[in-house]
């Protein structure tokens, strides 16, 4: 193309098609923005009032009673419609509110919409109520950084991801001097409310703030994000009142195209190993939904794996007469031979080849190093508290860490006292890959949790995995299958006898993926077995045909690795979410609008269809229980695993042998579609949650 003057680039720039294409936003962006999400039935109405549900029991941790006397008393509060109030009640609805809002923790699809419904339902009731937005998450709080939403900045993000609007952050208002600078924020700005959206440690939070702040007559609401979709609550007979968090749909469907998109190019250059890394910090969950919209040839599950029992090992303890509590748990090793085995399987019938999902927590399930996590723990929360220094800024670099934990090593063996860090701890730390120990040593986030997406939880497996395969190849268990008719037609080519050739060269001669013998490891192995077959004597070179065949049974190992988590919770929300928290920032309206405190607001029947759903607010402090934290207990609300005898679970370990399709023919795995807003063929809530629901009522 002859270069362009000047004049002419001008020309093409002014173009209306030219300025079309450079426009920040799409057409399709400009649509989800104006998409009005359905509301739940008693939002059609112009009042809500609460209704105490007393069906609900919880078992209140005794430390919870002390620390939270002024909001431990709440109970389920079901929102129920009103065409009209009583006079005085009707003032105080409508009444004019300032209100603040802030995103804790990192971000989850939906989160534009819980202020999209907050902020409606605010300036319906009364035009002149303020929302405010907090900047950079719970900072903003402490350190008065707010904006006053207006329509125009509310429009802008309506159905969008992300948390741009506002922003958000992972600091924990978890000292006094934080308190004190909260609760200024909260009165300067004349805030009637204050609404927390966050994970089990942010609605923790919500829940000392609504205790500090019952005297400044200060409402805090706490809504449950993240993606991770462990923020569930049951109360202690098991009733359901918040299946999700919200996120977790959007997030596992962002995955789920990705991790597909990869079982489309291994079905097709049949050349790789995907090994998909996939963001949950503890529980799997995320893993399981992928494995439900995918069917990827192989996916862990952290839970189950911690529920592993080597009955073998066990037995053999039985016999000698005691008990292996190795047995309970799957080791590190153990794990890799289980991966192994799918990879040696599918290699057997031709698939060099697969898609493996690991969950980003699946190591916190292994017994081993769920043991150094904790001990890591309290020793850098011993230091921190000791010194009253940070143990992370004392000891920058790995060797200094490293050097520390040598020093307590040697410690206990001067003391032979037992202590929290001894010898054997040591070397087997200083066992594991430089890079792993570095994982393991990383700063805990504010909140004190183990942060795994820093941890290369995949080369941990996979370095093992590789080791065991050339065990397993030099042991001539680890071949790929030969197709039969492939075999047939070189051999022809090369004008040898397949038949007679066969039985020497193959432990299954008559199948149609033909397997060669475990002692034919090499060419020179290859020459061997051929002579010692009669098909040829020892100095003879071994026929072009037959070493091609042999070439191609050795089994060339290739992976490629992709972490999926960044990118998911940045993706715009599902139908499914958007419709969650819209609903969700209602109901956080008709809790402060009602009076309460200390509540989460939930869409109870998440599970069901649209219409059953029943917006709720959640008492907090009930949900609450000590749980170790840097070293320390502390009160938290507890996270949901997942569980392995739920509908879900069982699904996929019932699918597990189909998906790994270990046989000839074709894989089965399942292509999610991308995320839309409408059009029938969008899934209106995740699987796993439909799955958990059957048997429990309709869907
Ligand atoms: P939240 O629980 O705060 O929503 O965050 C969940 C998560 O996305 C995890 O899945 C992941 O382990 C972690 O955040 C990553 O944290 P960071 O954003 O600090 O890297």
């Amino acid at each position: 193309m002859p270069e362009k003057s000047n004049t002419a680039i001008e020309d093409l720039l002014r173009l209306p098609e030219v300025a079309e294409i450079v426009k920040d936003h799409n057409p399709a962006l400009v649509a989800r923005q104006q998409d009005q999400p359905p509301i739940c039935a008693v939002f059609d109405q112009p009042y809500t009032v609460l209704e105490a549900d007393g069906r609900y029991r919880f078992e209140i941790d005794r430390e919870t009673r002390r620390r939270l006397p002024g909001i431990i008393g709440g109970r389920v509060q079901v929102v129920r419609g009103r065409d009209a109030l009583a006079p005085g009640q009707r003032e105080n609805y409508a009444r004019r509110r300032n209100i603040g809002i802030v995103f804790s923790g990192g971000p989850a699809p939906g989160g534009h919409n819980v202020i999209a419904g907050l902020y409606d339902a605010a300036k319906r009731a009364n035009p002149d109520s303020r929302v405010y937005g907090f900047l950079m998450g719970p900072d903003g709080i402490i350190e008065n950084q707010s904006v006053e939403l207006t329509a125009e900045i509310v429009d802008a993000h309506r159905n969008l991801g992300g948390f741009g609007m506002i922003k958000t952050g992972r600091t924990k208002i978890d000292t006094p001097e934080k308190m004190q600078l909260s609760r200024e924020t909260c009165k300067l700005l004349g805030l009637d409310a204050l609404v927390i959206v966050g994970g089990d440690d942010s609605n923790t939070n919500a829940a000392f703030l609504a205790q500090e702040m019952l005297e400044d007559g200060v409402q805090v609401i706490g809504v449950p994000k993240t993606i991770d979709g462990d923020v569930q609550v049951k109360d202690a007979d098991g009733r359901v009142l918040c299946a999700v968090s919200f996120g977790f749909h959007s997030a596992a469907r962002g995955f789920a195209q990705n991790v597909s998109n990869l079982c489309t190019d291994c079905n097709s250059d049949m050349k790789y190993w995907h090994i998909c890394k996939v963001m949950g910090r503890s529980a799997s969950h995320l893993a399981l939904e992928v494995a439900l919209q995918t069917h990827a040839n192989m996916t862990l599950i952290g839970e189950d794996l911690a529920d592993y029992v080597d009955t073998e090992r066990l037995e053999k303890a039985r016999r000698r007469g005691d008990v292996d509590f190795n047995a309970y748990g799957m080791t590190l090793r153990h794990l890799s031979r289980v991966v192994c085995d799918g990879i040696v399987r599918r290699a057997a019938v031709g698939k060099n080849c697969g898609v493996l999902v690991i969950p980003e927590g699946v190591l916190e399930f292994i017994n081993e190093i769920q043991v150094f996590i904790v001990k890591l723990n309290t020793i850098i929360g011993e230091y921190n508290h000791t010194h009253d220094r940070d143990f992370h800024a004392d000891h920058p670099l790995l060797e200094n860490k490293l050097e520390y934990l040598r020093r307590l090593a040697r410690r206990s063996r001067e003391q032979g006292a037992i202590a929290i860090w001894n010898e054997r701890d040591d070397d087997l730390f200083n066992d594991l890959p430089e890079f792993f120990q570095d994982g393991l040593l990383t700063e805990r986030d504010s909140h004190g949790n183990f942060q795994f997406s820093q941890v290369k939880t995949e080369r941990v497996i996979m370095g093992l995995v590789r080791d065991y395969l050339d065990i397993l190849w030099e042991e001539g268990r680890y071949k790929m299958g030969i197709e039969s008719s492939y075999y047939r037609q070189v051999m022809q080519k090369g004008g040898l006898d397949a038949d007679a050739y066969a039985p020497v060269l193959f432990r299954n001669p008559g199948a149609h993926y033909l397997l060669m013998k475990a002692d034919i490891i090499s060419e020179k192995t290859l020459g061997q077995v051929l002579a010692d077959a009669g098909m040829q004597d020892g100095e003879e070179e071994v026929p072009a045909a037959v070493l091609k065949i042999y070439k191609k049974s050795v089994p060339k190992f290739k992976t490629q690795v992709h972490f999926y988590g960044y990118d998911g919770r940045g993706s715009h929300p599902t139908r499914f979410d958007c419709k969650y928290t819209y609903n969700l920032g209602l109901t956080v309206f008709s809790l402060i609008a009602n009076g309460v405190t200390g509540q989460m607001a939930a869409i109870r029947n998440l599970e069901l269809d649209f219409e059953r759903w029943e917006p709720v607010g959640i008492p907090i402090a009930p949900l609450m229980h000590l749980e170790e934290r840097k070293g320390k207990l502390a009160l938290v609300l507890e996270k949901s695993l997942v569980d392995i005898h739920s509908n879900a679970f069982q699904v996929v370990k019932a699918f597990r042998e189909q998906w790994l399709a270990a046989e000839p023919g074709p894989d089965h795995y399942r292509s999610p579609a991308p995320i839309h807003l409408s059009g029938a063929t969008e899934e209106d809530r995740p699987l796993t949650l439909f799955l958990n629901a059957l048997g429990q009522g309709d869907t």
